[in-house]
């Protein structure tokens, strides 16, 4: 018997009770006089973390004793969303959990609504790392998730007089039951100070960084469960922290208060989450983050090997791996050189063998301004020893392109890790390439971008690195858990091998042609639209009709992302009905959710755009039930998990070769709703899998708009087009701004200028048609619900299982360690 010696929890209703009311009583302290909600959550949550707990130290065990080879996943963003509802769901005790609350006199649903959102991301980038966890451990793969415990994480965005309005997101202020501080695993993480020389006992030069101002790296570990298999892997969050030492020194010449006030700043690191999905260049807090998720996350995997293998570094790249989210952890390339090189002693060649075999890096945008780019000056000052390095790997590397384009001075320029300028800048994208074994997009037409265009001489210079993951959703989440009757349904039918194998899906097809299947289908997406009104109506007293085309978009607002096409569609549907032409129409509910990044002053007005346009089609008697636009405030997570199974069409509209790939588009089709799209990231490949007569498919290609560019005259476009022409002069004629004249002015001239680089009235002729096409298929309920069911059937590619069986193949070759749960 052991300090850690324990019976095994039982998983049934009664050991449930059993916990949960010990949890309620004793841990928590309350009784039947308690009125909220959060402490019966709180119980419940830590009777199930309890049984995440005993199968995580299992796994634990089972990764130790094999000795197996180990991926960890850098991402400044985790987007996790609730955990309670997953949690049950994985370990499979989703109906007891449910039976035991019921039996208590709480309904369980209540309790999974009260938990917040852990919204430690932005958007796709973040959600698709909790997605990539989840697929892992469900997979018996031993990858951990490095990332940063923001105190605060995305802003909640309340919608005031038509504007967004931020406000702290304060998620941890009720604690968070889910994760266990683990204090005895902290990193200390240096920050500025300057570099010494000097050689060593064995006569080599060795590196010192001096007189710098520490800050400790906590950890903060969450269990990630897979599906029904007993493997729990590990989420580790970092939150700073000031050093222990610093406060003695300060105490002992008595300036306490500036030794608390220091504290502060170190934990202002970890204080909250950049709320921009696409650049936050030149910030020092942000580079701060950076680079204590790169230098805590290192130490932690050196230590534990240091642990076990002593200095002998000669496997270390045979057993682990490191798969860079973006560029933002690319400083890892740097630190993990510095760490084996000033730290453990070894040489350069074998330091940067190590590195260049254990990075791999994934690109997610194109957008140049993403592209990430720190100043010298900064990093001279706050990272000295990492720019020494830095400077050293590109010397190295423009040697290497020297001999393969010998005499090439612009390849040079064009490739280095150094940006000249009236200001040098470090290019972090090339420091990932470089540094890497291999470099990835997002989704087929993405990673072909990446290598004709914005990589090209990195391509040519090394072909064999670069590949294409195309990304994908964890289907426990974004079908079981948020769609149950659906997937009751799927099971009830095809059995319930599609959790776990969702190509599996594709034995849907032959119910399509079912109408007690179809009649079955049908009513439970008239119930997800019920939920949909519900949650709509909390927030705003407007019925919607439940026989209205729900077509949905939802996303950050992004100008590239193309919200403005979309109002300018819902305009053109408000004129028809105006001037009477509404033969043969289609009732239709436009919603659009998103947040603007707080200094994305375009994509406020966009917000703006569509309350106003949607205030005066909504309150237009005229209008009716034909149509509604409205906004859905606060997306995120939990918000997806009600919308998605209700919508019936998906807006993928991006202008073709700006969205590296969407998932918000995945998870749509999966819940049976059809996209209209554009040629654009993996809407590609949905089309390709489901057809193109389950697909509305409009807009120049990626190659037109690249061609038209240059020649682009949206004006004449315009004056060629009736309906258009109406639509710009209700908007110039402030039709929808009355009393707040000249607001839109920035958007309208964006849409009219030859440069607008998203081309938006280019394709409104073509999305017009395409949306006439989706009108007259709504209208054969018989032929939608088919293409829905298809669509479903056809989204078996889209599970991150199967992206992130490819990431294991074709990079980091883990074996899957299952766990014995027999004992
Ligand atoms: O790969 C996940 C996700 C893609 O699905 C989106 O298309 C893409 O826009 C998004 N990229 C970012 C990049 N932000 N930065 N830097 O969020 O990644």
């Amino acid at each position: 018997t052991s300090i850690c010696t324990l019976p095994e929890l039982g998983m049934e209703k009664q050991h449930l009770m059993a916990d949960f009311q010990r949890y309620y009583g004793h841990r928590l302290g309350r009784d039947e006089n308690c009125k909220s909600l959060h402490y019966a959550y709180e119980a419940l949550s830590l009777a199930i973390s309890d049984r995440l707990i005993e199968r995580w130290k299992k796994t634990y065990n089972a990764y130790k004793e094999s000795n197996c080879k180990r991926a960890n996943y850098l991402s400044m963003e985790f987007l996790m969303g609730r955990t309670l509802s997953n949690a049950m769901i994985n370990l499979g005790i989703t109906g007891v959990a449910e039976q035991a609350m019921y039996d208590l006199g709480l309904e369980i649903e209540e309790l999974i609504d009260s938990e917040f959102d852990a919204g430690l991301g932005n958007g796709g980038l973040g959600r698709l790392a909790a997605c990539f966890i989840d697929s892992c451990a469900t997979l018996h793969l031993p990858v951990t998730g490095y990332g940063l415990r923001y105190e605060y994480g995305m802003f909640s965005q309340l919608i005031i007089n038509g504007e967004q309005v931020e406000k702290p997101d304060h998620w941890l202020r009720n604690g968070n039951v889910w994760e266990i501080e683990r204090f005895e695993y902290k990193q200390a993480i240096k920050f500025g100070g300057r570099t010494e020389t000097h050689i060593d006992e064995r006569g080599r030069k060795r590196v010192c960084w001096i007189d710098t101002h520490d800050v400790l790296a906590v950890p903060y570990d969450t269990p990630i469960p897979g599906y029904q298999n007993g493997t729990v892997n590990t989420l580790r969050l970092w939150k700073a922290t000031a050093t222990e030492e610093f406060d003695l020194q300060e105490f002992n010449e008595g300036d306490y208060a500036e030794a608390v006030a220091a504290k502060n700043s170190a934990e202002n690191i970890t204080m909250v989450l950049y709320p921009n999905d696409a650049s936050e260049n030149g910030k020092v807090l942000r580079l701060k983050q950076q680079y204590l998720l790169a230098s805590a996350s290192l130490q932690d995997v050196l230590s534990i090997w240091v642990g076990r293998h002593g200095n002998d570094f000669t496997e270390f790249a045979a057993k682990n791996c490191f798969q860079l989210n973006d560029t933002h952890p690319s400083i890892a390339v740097a630190e993990l050189m510095r760490l084996l090189m000033d730290i453990y002693g070894l040489d350069w060649d074998h330091a940067w063998k190590i590195t260049k075999s254990t990075m791999a890096y994934t690109n997610h945008t194109l957008l140049p301004e993403a592209l990430e780019r720190w100043s010298v000056n900064l990093f001279r000052q706050l990272l000295p020893r990492l720019l020494e390095i830095i400077f050293d790997i590109n010397v190295h590397f423009l040697a290497e392109v020297s001999a393969h384009w010998p005499g090439d001075k612009d390849r040079l320029t064009r490739m280095s890790l150094i940006e000249e300028g009236h200001e040098q800048q470090v290019r972090m994208a090339y420091l990932a390439i470089v540094g890497s074994y291999s470099v990835n997009g997002v989704a087929e037409l993405h990673s072909k971008l990446l290598q004709q265009g914005l990589f090209c001489d990195f391509y040519e210079l090394w072909p064999q690195k670069f590949n294409n993951k195309t990304n994908g959703v964890t289907p426990r989440r974004w079908l079981a858990s948020c769609n149950p009757e659906l997937a009751d349904l799927i099971t009830k039918t095809i059995g319930d091998g599609w959790l776990t194998d969702l190509s599996l899906l594709k034995k849907l097809v032959p119910y399509a042609d079912d109408k007690a299947f179809r009649n079955s289908w049908q009513q439970i997406k008239l119930n997800a639209k019920q939920k949909l009104i519900a949650l709509k109506k909390q927030e705003h007293d407007i019925d919607l009709s439940v026989d209205a085309l729900f077509d949905v978009q939802v996303k950050r607002i992004h100008e590239y992302k193309r919200q403005l096409l979309n109002v300018l569609h819902a305009i053109h549907l408000y004129d028809r009905i105006k001037r009477g032409d509404t033969a043969n129409w289609t009732n239709r509910c436009v919603l659009v959710g998103g947040k603007a990044a707080p200094g994305y002053f375009m994509a406020k007005k966009i917000i703006k755009l569509i309350n106003n346009v949607g205030s005066v089609i909504n309150n237009d008697p005229d209008v009716g039930d034909k149509l509604k636009l409205m906004f859905l405030p606060n997306y995120r997570v939990s918000a997806m998990e009600i919308i998605c199974p209700g919508a019936d069409l998906s807006e993928q509209i991006s202008t073709a070769g700006k969205e590296a790939s969407g998932t918000g588009n995945m998870k749509f089709m999966m819940n049976g709703a059809i996209t209209i799209g554009t040629l654009d990231g993996a809407n590609i490949e949905i089309l390709e899998e489901v057809g193109n007569e389950n697909f509305f498919l409009f807009g120049l290609t990626e190659e037109q708009v690249e061609a038209s560019r240059h020649h682009y005259d949206p004006c004449a476009i315009i004056e060629q087009d009736e309906d258009l022409k109406r639509v710009m002069n209700l908007l110039e004629w402030a039709h929808f701004n009355q009393f707040e004249p000249g607001i839109f002015d920035a958007l309208i001239g964006s849409l009219k200028s030859p440069h607008d680089p998203w081309m938006t009235i280019a394709d409104f002729r073509s999305f017009v048609d395409a949306q006439k096409r989706v009108e007259a298929a709504y209208k054969d309920s018989e032929r939608w619900t088919r293409m829905s069911i298809l669509n479903c059937a056809a989204s078996g590619k889209f599970s991150t299982d199967r992206t992130i069986s490819e990431y294991n193949n074709e990079i980091w070759k883990l074996t899957p360690i299952k766990i014995d749960n027999s004992q």
